[in-house]
Formats: structure tokens, C-alpha cells, sequence
């Protein structure tokens, strides 16, 4: 069965990829729409060989979509996700507008494709270091339990869109010519203050919430409960945006449940996961590295050391292309899992 497929936010750095993907993967797009700002609309892009026209994402623009893939930011969702599914399409929501919402299932097709069955209308795509994070932990969950999950962030500045990426360029080329190094986008676009990128590393993804965590951090803590079904699992982030364009990097720490377990056998577990590639090999310098993860569908995951105080404490650095399987890839893999399951 062929499906209409709506992309909003066709212009951005998710959507292009989002498309790319549709293409790559072969997913039955029979008729495609390209959704964005009113400022994009009536110029073009190409898909799978064809020119399309980008039309302003309204209600009325979804009339007859089966599938509308969303990543024009959350007040975007907000509006007119509700206007896709009251008109019959299944919306899945790659921003944080819904992810909270019990209504809504969070899915990481890996970790928890069953939730997919409970949807009303709208499935919401999980923050891109909790996917990577989720996808590495569940298989690990699965054969030993978990007790506990600390986690430091190294991200990309593509995660925060477009402008991020330009402006880490921008002020690379700045640097080398002895110019003024201007900031105008990062940490946060609608904070007060701005911070160079090149050559620095900001402890502030996103903005920060009453319990001085940031939104980014709190995001990975409540995303990670509601993924594995573990709402007293205690979870603790740090997140820090670092000069790298794409592939978000992690290190963990986590506790297991059972006594006893080496780092052999949680090596076996994760090579056999789905999804996870093990890079770990510290002989020959074999670790993941996020030049090395961008394009690739995989969470690649290495630097696997037992704890040297806690027998159940265990240490990982897990990287992944965030605009893939942080985004793009894991949005369309819920679309395909749809698909083979007879949802859509
Ligand atoms: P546009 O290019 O027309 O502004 P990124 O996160 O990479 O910056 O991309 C944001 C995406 O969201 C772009 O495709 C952008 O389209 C789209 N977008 C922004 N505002 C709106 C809006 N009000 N309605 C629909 N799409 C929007
Ligand atoms: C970042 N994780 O790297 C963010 C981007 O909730 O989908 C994705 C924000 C989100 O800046």
C-alpha cells in the first residue's frame, strides 16, 4: 500500500534528513507533502529524484496524509498536530510538545514498539540523547536489571537546528582570520546571553527549570522513566553542547541489579542488541566517535569498564548521529514498524 506522507518542517535540518531517509529506506511514499513556514512556501526541494513545491503547513494541508512527520519545533505540533489527526492522519512528533502527555506513546521502536499500539492519533519521537541512551540501557535492563543511571552529554550543535550549525561554522572561519568571534544562537536562541561554540564547550542545552537542571536535562531524566516503563528509576544528566556538528556523545554510568555480572557479558548482550554496534576495543584504540557515527543508523557503544568501588556500577560512552537515529531514522522506523504491524 502506497501512503501520503506529510513532512512539516520539510526546510529544517530533521526534515531534510526525514526525507533523505523516506528515500533511502524505501518507505511506500505515494504522494509526498512538503510542509514549512509561510516564509518557504511556493519554493522548491527534490525527493527521490522529483521536484516538489514546499506548501505553508496549515489544518487544511493535511487533508487526505496517512502519515505527517513533524519537526517545525513545538508550537508547531502544538497548533496543528491535533488539526493532522482530527483529519485522519497518524502524527509522529519529533519535538517535545507531547512527549509527557499519557495519552501519548514515546517510542523507541528497539525498546518499547508495543506502546505504539496504544496511540490516539499522535506518537511522539523521544529527545535524540535519550534515544541513544535508551537504545543502549534496555538490553542491559533486559538481561541483568537497573538500579540507576547517571549520564553526561558531549552534543552536537546540529541538535539545536540549522542556525547552530552555521553559526559554529561561521565562527570557526572568524577565529582563523583573527576577526571578532560573534554569538548570536547558542546556548539558547531565546536566552539572554550568547556564547562562542568554536573553540568551547557550553554546559546548557536548553533552558534551565526551577530545580536548576535544563529542560534538555530533564527531558533525558522524564523520557527515560516513561520509555522503560520505570517511573522510580533514578535518573541524573548533565547535558553540554560541545563543538562537533553531528553525533551526540554520552558517558554513562549505571548500576545493574544483579551481582556479579562482567563486562564480558554485558558486551555479549549488547552486541547481540538490535540496533547497537560494539566498539570496544581498547588495544587498538577502538572506541566510538561521533565523525565516525555521522550517516550511520547505529548506537555505537564502547569504553565498557566495571566500576572500581561498586560491583554492580558500570561505565559506557555511547555515540550516535543524532539527526539520524536521534531523530530522522527512529521517526521513520516508527512509521515502518507501523507498517509491518498493519497500524497504518
Ligand atoms: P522555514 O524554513 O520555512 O522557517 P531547524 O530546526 O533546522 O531550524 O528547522 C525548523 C523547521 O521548522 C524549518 O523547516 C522551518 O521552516 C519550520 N518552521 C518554523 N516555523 C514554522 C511554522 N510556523 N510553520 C511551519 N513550519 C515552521
Ligand atoms: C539538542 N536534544 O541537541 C536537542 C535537540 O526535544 O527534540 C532536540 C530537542 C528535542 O539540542
Amino acid at each position: 500500500k502506497q501512503l501520503t506522507v506529510a513532512v512539516v518542517g520539510a526546510t529544517g535540518a530533521v526534515g531534510t534528513t526525514m526525507m533523505e531517509q523516506l528515500a533511502k529506506r524505501k518507505f511506500p511514499v505515494g504522494k509526498l507533502k512538503l510542509l514549512a513556514s509561510k516564509r518557504s512556501a511556493g519554493n522548491e526541494l527534490e525527493f527521490a529524484g522529483q521536484t516538489y513545491t514546499i506548501e505553508e503547513a496549515t489544518p487544511e494541508a493535511f487533508k487526505g496524509v496517512d502519515v505527517a512527520l513533524f519537526s517545525a519545533g513545538g508550537s508547531v505540533s502544538l497548533a496543528l498536530a491535533p488539526e493532522a489527526a482530527k483529519r485522519g492522519a497518524v502524527v509522529i512528533d519529533n519535538t517535545s510538545a507531547y512527549r509527557m502527555d499519557p495519552e501519548v506513546p514515546l517510542v523507541v521502536p528497539e525498546v518499547n514498539r508495543a506502546d505504539i499500539q496504544k496511540h490516539k492519533g499522535i506518537i511522539a519521537n523521544p529527545n535524540c540523547s535519550t534515544i541513544q541512551m535508551v537504545a543502549a540501557i534496555e538490553p542491559i535492563r533486559q538481561s541483568f536489571g537497573l538500579k540507576n543511571v547517571i549520564v553526561s552529554t558531549y552534543q552536537a550543535v546540529s541538535g539545536s537546528g540549522v542556525a547552530a550549525i552555521d553559526e559554529l561554522r561561521d565562527q570557526s572561519i572568524a577565529w582563523e582570520q583573527g576577526k571578532n568571534v560573534e554569538a548570536n544562537v547558542l546556548p539558547v536562541k531565546s536566552d539572554k546571553k550568547h556564547f562562542p561554540i568554536a573553540r568551547n564547550v557550553l554546559p546548557q542545552i536548553d533552558v534551565f527549570t526551577e530545580n536548576g537542571f535544563t529542560y534538555e536535562e530533564m527531558k533525558m531524566i522524564n523520557e527515560t522513566k516513561k520509555i522503560l516503563h520505570m517511573a522510580d528509576l533514578p535518573v541524573a544528566a548533565t547535558c553540554v553542547r560541545v563543538p562537533v556538528v553531528s553525533g551526540h556523545s554520552e558517558s554513562l554510568y549505571i548500576e545493574v541489579e544483579q551481582a556479579g555480572v562482567t563486562v564480558e557479558q554485558l558486551r555479549e548482550v549488547l552486541a547481540k542488541a538490535p540496533g547497537i554496534v560494539v566498539q570496544d576495543d581498547i588495544t587498538n584504540q577502538q572506541y566510538p566517535m561521533p565523525l565516525f557515527a555521522e550517516g550511520e543508523n547505529e548506537v555505537f557503544v564502547g569504553r565498557i569498564r566495571k566500576d572500581l568501588s561498586n560491583d554492580r556500577g558500570f561505565h559506557l560512552w555511547v555515540v550516535a548521529d543524532n539527526l539520524l537515529k536521534g531523530a530522522a531514522l527512529n521517526s521513520i522506523q516508527i512509521a515502518e514498524t507501523m507498517v509491518e504491524d498493519g497500524l497504518l
